[in-house]
C-alpha cells in the first residue's frame, strides 16, 4: 500500500486542491489562485514561540547569489531550486539530499537581475523548471535524470527564465525573462508530460500566435499603439509567476516593461506591456487585458501577480482579481471581463499619477513627471532628470502576496523608495540592454524601506503594517493558523498575528531572506520551509539603496521548522 502511495504522481486535482490539501505543496503559489494561504492551525498565535529548526541544508559550492524559490513538497521529498539553475530533491524528514540537478550554464548568460529562479513546478513523475539560458527541463523525481528538455528562446538575444512554471490542464505554461534587452514577452503552453508545444501567445501587438503548429490569429493589431518597427522588439517580458482560475479558464500573465525604457521612443499605449493578460488556457487566445501603466515610461513592469479571489462588495460576491503594481497602486479587477473595480495606492508617495480613473481604468499622469525627452535637450543626448517615486524596482516587485480568507486582507511587501531617472537615444541592438535611461534609486525614509501591509481590498485602508530597515524582497506566507510569515534580507523569518500586526517570532536565518516560506503536516505535524540566500535585483541596480544595505552577506540554505515537542 506504502509503495504505491508513493509511486503515484502529482495530478491536475492534485494541483486544483493544492490549496485544500495541506499535506502537500505541489505548485508554487499553494494552488492555482496563488493565495499562498495555508488552513493549518497546529502553529498559531498561541504556539508560535515554540517553534523551532527541525534541520537545514545548505545549497553548497562557491555559487550564492540571490535565492529566491518556493520549495515543493509531495510525497515525503522537497524539491527546491537554486541560484545558477540548481535544483536538490531532499528528505523531507531528514534533509538529507536525495539528488541534484545543476545546469551547465553557458558563458554569456543575461539576466538582467541576478541569476535567481523562483521554483519549480510537479506534474506526473516529472519535476520541471527553467534556466538562465532560457531552457525548459523536465527531470525524474527519483533520479533526477532530464526527461525532456526544450528550449523556450534565444539567450544570445538576451533570453531567460527565472520564473516557478505553472500546470494547467496538463499543460505546463511559462513566460520568459529578458524586457531589458529588447527580447519580446510571449506566453507558452506545452504538454508537460513530452514538452510539446500546444499554443504560444505573443502579449504584443502584431504578433502571430500558434496553436498546434497552426497560425492562431495576431495579437492585436500591428502599429495600432506602437510607431514603425518597434512591436517587433516590444519587451513586456512574462518574467513572473503566473496565476491560473479554473472557474473561468483564464490564465493571468503579467507582462513587463515596453522596450526601451526612453518612452519618447514610442508613443501610444504600447500594447500589451506593463499589464495584466489574461489568456484563455484551450485556445490561447487574449481573452481581455488591462494595462495598469499605458505607455510607461518608468520600469513599471507588471509582472506583479494577480490573484484571483472572492470579493464582496454591497452585499454580493464577485470574481475578482487583485494585484499590488511596481508603479504603487494596487487594483481589483473582475477576473471574468478585466473590469477595473478599485483602485488605490500601497505606498505613500506616487508622483507619475494622481490616481486611477475608475470609470476609464486609467492613470491620471502627471505629465511634467515623466522623463523628459532627450531630443529636446541642448546637446539631445539626456532628457530632463525627474525624481520619481516608487522607484522602478518597484512599490512591490517579484516578491509575492498572500490572501487570507479568514481575515479578507492582503499581504503586501511593499518598498518605500524613490529615483532619480532621465532618458537618453538608443537603438535596439541583438544581445545589448535596450534602456535609453539612466537612474538613481534612493530611499524615501531614513528608518525604513521595506513594509509589510495588511490591506483590506474592500476599504483600500492599510489595517497593519510591519516596517524594515532594508527593502523587502522575500514574500509572504498566511495561515489558518491566524499568522504571516515573511522574511527579511537582515536575515530573519518573521512571524506575525494576522489581525494586529504584532510581530510573534523570528528566526535568524544566517543569509538574507529573498524567497516565500511555505508551510504543510507530516506525520501529524506542522512543517514551515524557507530559502534563505541574499540577492535578487536591489544590490545590483539599487543604487543608494544598495549602498545602504551593501553589510548583507550572501548565503543558500533550506531551513525547515516545527514546533518543539513541550
Ligand atoms: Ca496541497
Ligand atoms: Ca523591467
Amino acid at each position: 500500500m506504502v509503495a504505491a502511495a508513493q509511486a503515484k504522481g502529482v495530478t491536475d486535482a492534485d494541483i486544483l486542491n493544492d490549496a485544500q490539501t495541506p499535506g502537500d505543496v505541489v505548485s508554487a503559489g499553494l494552488g492555482p489562485w496563488a493565495q499562498r494561504y495555508s488552513p493549518l492551525a497546529q502553529v498559531n498565535t498561541g504556539t508560535v514561540k515554540n517553534l523551532v529548526p527541525v534541520w537545514a541544508f545548505s545549497f553548497g559550492s562557491e555559487k550564492q547569489r540571490g535565492q529566491e524559490a518556493t520549495p515543493l513538497i509531495h510525497d515525503g521529498k522537497i524539491f527546491v531550486t537554486a541560484s545558477y539553475s540548481r535544483l536538490f530533491a531532499l528528505d523531507a524528514r531528514t534533509g538529507k539530499k536525495l539528488w541534484k540537478y545543476e545546469h551547465r550554464l553557458p558563458d554569456g548568460i543575461m539576466p538582467c537581475c541576478d541569476v535567481v529562479n523562483r521554483g519549480a513546478a510537479l506534474y506526473d513523475h516529472l519535476v520541471i523548471f527553467g534556466t538562465l539560458d532560457a531552457q525548459l527541463l523536465a527531470l525524474d523525481r527519483d533520479t533526477g535524470k532530464v526527461v525532456w528538455k526544450e528550449k523556450l528562446a534565444d539567450y544570445q538575444a538576451g533570453y531567460s527564465y527565472t520564473a516557478a512554471p505553472l500546470i494547467v490542464k496538463g499543460m505546463v505554461v511559462t513566460g520568459v525573462s529578458g524586457g531589458e534587452f529588447g527580447v519580446a514577452g510571449r506566453v507558452d503552453a506545452r504538454d508537460a508530460k513530452t514538452g510539446r508545444l500546444i499554443w504560444t501567445r505573443p502579449v504584443c501587438e502584431g504578433h502571430m500566435g500558434y496553436l498546434n503548429g497552426k497560425e492562431n490569429g495576431l495579437t492585436g493589431t500591428v502599429n495600432a499603439t506602437w510607431p514603425g518597427d518597434l512591436w517587433k522588439t516590444c519587451g513586456a517580458a512574462t518574467w513572473n509567476n503566473f496565476t491560473y482560475d479554473p472557474q473561468t479558464n483564464l490564465i493571468y500573465a503579467g507582462t513587463g516593461n515596453p522596450a526601451p525604457w526612453n518612452s519618447w521612443a514610442r508613443p501610444g499605449d504600447n500594447l500589451y506591456s506593463a499589464a495584466t493578460v489574461a489568456i484563455d488556457a484551450d485556445t490561447g487566445k487574449i481573452a481581455w487585458h488591462y494595462q495598469s501603466t499605458p505607455h510607461d515610461g518608468w520600469d513599471f513592469d507588471g509582472v506583479n501577480e494577480f490573484v484571483p479571489f472572492d470579493f464582496k462588495k454591497d452585499g454580493k460576491r464577485i470574481k475578482a482579481g487583485a494585484k499590488a503594481d511596481r508603479n504603487g497602486f494596487f487594483y481589483v479587477n473582475d477576473r471574468v471581463t478585466g473590469k477595473l473595480i478599485k483602485a488605490f495606492p500601497f505606498v505613500s508617495k506616487i508622483t507619475w499619477a494622481k490616481g486611477i480613473d475608475e470609470s476609464s481604468g486609467r492613470p491620471l499622469y502627471v505629465p511634467e513627471n515623466r522623463p523628459g525627452n532627450p531630443a529636446q535637450s541642448a546637446d539631445g543626448k539626456k532628457g530632463q532628470v525627474v525624481y520619481s517615486c516608487p522607484s522602478f524596482l518597484g512599490g512591490k516587485n517579484q516578491q509575492p502576496m498572500a490572501y487570507s480568507p479568514d481575515t479578507g486582507l492582503f499581504y503586501v511587501p511593499a518598498n518605500e523608495w524613490c529615483m532619480d531617472i532621465w532618458n537618453e537615444p538608443v537603438a535596439y541592438k541583438k544581445g545589448a540592454a535596450y534602456l535609453g535611461a539612466g537612474f538613481t534609486i534612493k530611499p524615501l525614509y531614513e528608518d525604513y524601506i521595506g513594509a509589510l501591509r495588511a490591506i483590506d481590498p474592500a476599504s483600500g485602508e492599510i489595517v497593519w503594517e510591519y516596517r524594515n530597515p532594508a527593502p523587502l524582497w522575500g514574500g509572504v506566507l498566511v495561515t489558518g493558523g491566524g499568522l504571516v510569515f515573511a522574511g527579511t534580507p537582515e536575515g530573519y523569518l518573521k512571524a506575525f498575528d494576522a489581525k494586529t500586526g504584532k510581530e510573534l517570532w523570528a528566526f535568524q536565518t544566517g543569509s538574507g531572506v529573498v524567497a516565500p516560506p511555505v508551510t504543510w503536516e507530516m506525520d501529524g505535524e506542522q512543517y514551515l520551509a524557507v530559502v534563505s540566500g541574499w540577492g535578487g535585483a536591489v544590490p545590483l541596480w539599487g543604487g543608494e539603496v544598495a549602498k545602504r544595505v551593501a553589510y548583507l552577506e550572501q548565503g543558500g540554505m533550506l531551513w525547515v521548522f516545527k514546533l518543539k515537542r513541550e
